[in-house]
This record gives C-alpha cells, structure tokens and sequence, in this order.
C-alpha cells in the first residue's frame, strides 16, 4: 500500500514538474494516459453465457452451427454452457471496470438465417426494431453504444463456411450482399437514435469496425499499392461508407469488383450498388471511431483465392514475417508498431474523429503466469501512448479482449484470451484472475504504464469472485 501511495505521488509530482517518466530508449514522451482516458475489458454474450435454450432465448446462428458441425469446433464443443455468465453474470459485472455494451456480436437468431440471413435487406429493418428495444430498456444507463461488432468478419462466415455461423460458401457473392445490409441496419440504429433518444438519453453511438494493418512486404511500387488496396478492401470497405466524405464504398473496390464481374460474364457488379439516397443515409452514422486491433499482415500485389472471392478481387498476397512472435492463434502475431501506423492511417484517411480501441488482446494455451499476455499489452500501450503524444491520435479509451476465456468461436476453448481463467470443468465455472489481470489493474489504478510490469514476483493468485 505505501508503495503505491508514493508511486502515485511521485507520478503528480512529476507531472506537476512538467516532467516525464518515459524513458529515452522507448521513446515516449509520457507514460501516463491523458486526463479522462477510460479502460475497460470487453466480452461478448455468446461467447460467454451459456444457458443456450434457457429462459424463452430461441436458437441462433451459432447454436445451429456449433449442434449440425462440432467437427468444425476445434475441440468439438459449443457455447450451451460456456462461461455460464447467464448464471454468473453478478461475478463478471464486478470483475468489469467500465464497459459499453454491444448491440450484435454475431449470435443473429437462426428464424432470421433461414430468410438469408443479413443477405436478406429486410433483416435491417428488424435489426432497428431490436435497436429501439435496447434504446427503451438500457438507454438511460449506456452512453456508449456500439451497434454491430466486426461486420468484416461476419461476412466472411458467409464467404467460408469452416470460419462461423452460418456456414456457407457463397465467396464473392453472399458475403458482399451481406455487407450493404449490414451497413444499412447500422445506419437505421444511428438514426434511430438520433431522432428519438439522443436528446433525452444523451449516449453516443458508433460501429465496431476491425482490421490488421497491412504493411507493403517488399518496398517495391506494387507492393505499396498493394498494401493501400489491402488497406481499402479490409477496412475501408466498412469505414469509407461511414467516415468519408464522399460516403459509398471505395473507389478501387467499386472498380475491380465490376471489372471482375464482367469478365466473369456477369451483367451487373457482385458488389451490390448504394443509391444516392442510400449513401447519404450512412455516412456520418458514428460519433466517434471504435476499432479493434491485434495484429499486422504484409501485403503483396498478386492474384490469389478462389473464384470469385473478396480476395481474388482485391488482387493482395497477405502473409506474416516470421520473425513476429506467434500466438496461440494463427492469425495473430505480435506486431505493437502496427497499432501505430493502423492510427496514424485512420487519422489520415477520415479525419481525427474520438477513438475508442474495443479489443486488443493476445492468446495463450491458458495458465496463470501469463508473461506474455502482460507483455502483449505493455507494447501495445506503449505505441498507443506514442500514437496519442507524438502522433496526435485522439484516443479516448482503450478496452482489453477479454475479460474472462471463452467459447472462441471456430476455435472451441483451445485459445484462451482472459485476463481471468475460468474452469471449464467446474460447475461452478471457478474465476481466477490471472497475471495479466494484475497487470492492467495496476495500470488502470495509476492511470499509466508503471514501469517493471513484467518483473518481480506477482503475488499469487487469490480465487476471486466466486460466492
Ligand atoms: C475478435 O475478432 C472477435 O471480435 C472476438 O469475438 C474474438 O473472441 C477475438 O477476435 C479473438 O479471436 C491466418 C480459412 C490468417 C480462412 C490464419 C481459415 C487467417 C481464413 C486461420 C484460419 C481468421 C478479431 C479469422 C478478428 C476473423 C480472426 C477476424 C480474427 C481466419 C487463419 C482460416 C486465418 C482463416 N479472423 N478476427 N483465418
């Protein structure tokens, strides 16, 4: 305790003096988060709450998917249990230190999957009857809504079957229908609620948009473009709608998709079009940015993935250096300065609107001692703190992936990403906290990237939360 205290002092003292704690070697100017910055860890209903039939919830998407294919489960499970958070949900809400809610993390009710799911555009419009009900029943209490999580990735279940619910292969086609959906029900929800709740309710409203940065592999003229068109194709496809000022997609996708598409024999664009009305309605739906990160990819111009498909159209060759420490999954490798650049682009790009980072997080194989989880996000702190004082970013908050394990969707319960571990053969679905949830309750507490995180003995592990 006194240790604390005179940290804490020494840090105003510092401050005071106009001083900073930030060594010269990491080059940071200040290691403590502007006045105002909120933190959080972030979960998601499905992935979490079991109780899968229980108390009149029907069947969704990923029910369905998880019951017909456990063979496309990893370890063959599903979520009926889960984290039993349905049942637990006091422990977790304790555990939380400031959250948002999000509106739809991918568990879509399966009736609607069987009218097509979001390539149906009349899925939009129940998407803002659901929004007003959210509005009525929590909007007094949630500032911060976002209204859909990851639209980038739930297409690509309609592009992959193997990936997610609901399963299907319909590459280049499905997944492009279901995009200009998703984007009208997100636009529905803003003006929804910017017609009937914003005055009294006073909440702001965004989308979760997500992406890797793409990094040119080679420093050729290609490869830089190439890693431009990886950069519009990923993510400038959900943000240029929304955060341009021109609205729509982006050009060079409009272009090569309908290039594509002709001379596939098509008549018309697999990209469907927006009308002048259409585009008009979507852009500017956000209040502020909300952008999940983990990871970096290169880009390289070349022709790759089948035919037709958004890979082949965006004509990029993405890989990894191995040089990038692995993590438990695949896709994510350890790459800090990639949170950086991606900031620095989206600032570029759209303009320096508020930005809340939704996730960030690393996964393991489980266990306690989790050095690398707390060094993940030391060096992502680290940059985002560089991105905020050097680069002007305007960064208001920054919520770690994720609170408790979970169902990982495809990947069953093999990827642990929590701060706290949870026994999934317990009944009681036991809580510990682990050492990177230290780790970010020191950061949090003194608002700043104490030093010596990842030295010294962690205390050990207290069974918390469990009544
Ligand atoms: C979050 O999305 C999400 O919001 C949370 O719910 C989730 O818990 C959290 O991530 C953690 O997972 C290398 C075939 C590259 C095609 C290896 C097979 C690409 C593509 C392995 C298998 C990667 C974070 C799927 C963003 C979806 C994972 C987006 C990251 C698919 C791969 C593949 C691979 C494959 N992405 N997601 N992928």
């Amino acid at each position: 305790m006194a240790a604390t205290a005179s940290l804490a002092l020494a840090a105003a003292l510092l401050s005071l003096a106009g001083l900073s704690r930030g060594s010269p070697q990491d080059g940071l100017p200040s290691r403590d988060f502007p006045p105002g910055f909120m933190f959080g860890a972030a979960t998601a209903a499905f992935q979490i709450e079991g109780a899968w039939n229980l108390s009149g919830k029907g069947e969704n998407i990923w029910d369905r998917w998880t019951h017909q294919h456990p063979e496309w489960v990893a370890d063959g499970s599903n979520a009926d249990v889960a984290c039993d958070s349905f049942h637990r949900f006091k422990e977790d809400v304790q555990a939380l230190v400031d959250t948002g809610v999000t509106m739809f993390h991918w568990d879509l009710p399966q009736p609607l999957q069987d009218l097509g799911g979001w390539t149906n555009p009349v899925v939009a419009d129940y998407f803002e009857d659901y929004a007003r009900i959210l509005f009525r029943h929590f909007g007094d209490r949630v500032k911060y809504w976002i209204t859909i999580n990851e639209p980038a990735s739930i297409i690509e279940s309609y592009a992959n079957s193997r990936l997610g619910a609901p399963g299907l292969d319909e590459h280049g086609v499905a997944d492009y229908q279901a995009s200009h959906t998703l984007l009208k029900a997100h636009a529905k929800a803003y003006h929804l609620y910017d017609k009937y709740f914003r005055k009294t309710q006073k909440g702001r409203v965004s989308i979760t948009l997500n992406s890797a940065w793409h990094e040119p592999r080679t420093n050729s003229q290609e490869d830089r473009q190439a890693a431009e068109r990886a950069r519009q194709f990923y993510f400038g496809y959900w943000a240029h709608p929304i955060y341009s000022k021109i609205g729509d997609y982006p050009a060079v996708m409009k272009e090569r998709i309908m290039r594509n598409s002709l001379a596939e024999g098509r008549f018309r664009s697999r990209l469907p079009e927006f009308s002048p009305q259409w585009v008009k309605f979507i852009r500017g739906t956000a209040d502020f940015f909300a952008y999940n990160h983990y990871t970096t990819r290169y880009a390289a111009s070349g022709t790759q993935g089948e035919i037709p498909s958004l890979q082949r159209d965006s004509g990029v060759i993405r890989s990894y250096d191995p040089k990038w420490p692995s993590s438990a999954s695949s896709w994510l490798k350890v790459v800090p300065w990639g949170l950086r650049k991606m900031l620095n682009w989206i600032k570029k790009e759209y303009g320096n609107l508020p930005l809340l980072i939704t996730e960030n997080g690393f996964s393991d194989h489980g266990g306690l001692h989790d050095k690398d989880r707390i060094n993940y996000f030391v060096s992502y702190l680290q940059e985002l703190l560089k991105a905020i004082y050097i680069d002007k970013c305007n960064v208001f908050g920054y919520t770690a992936w994720s609170l408790v394990d979970n169902f990982e969707w495809a990947r069953g319960y093999t990827e642990k990403f929590g701060i706290y571990q949870v026994n999934f053969t317990d009944p009681n679905r036991a809580r510990i906290p682990k050492d990177s949830a230290q780790a970010l309750r020191k950061i949090i507490k003194h608002r700043a990237l104490v030093p010596n995180l990842l030295q010294g003995e962690m205390p050990e592990p207290r069974v918390v939360l469990v009544t």
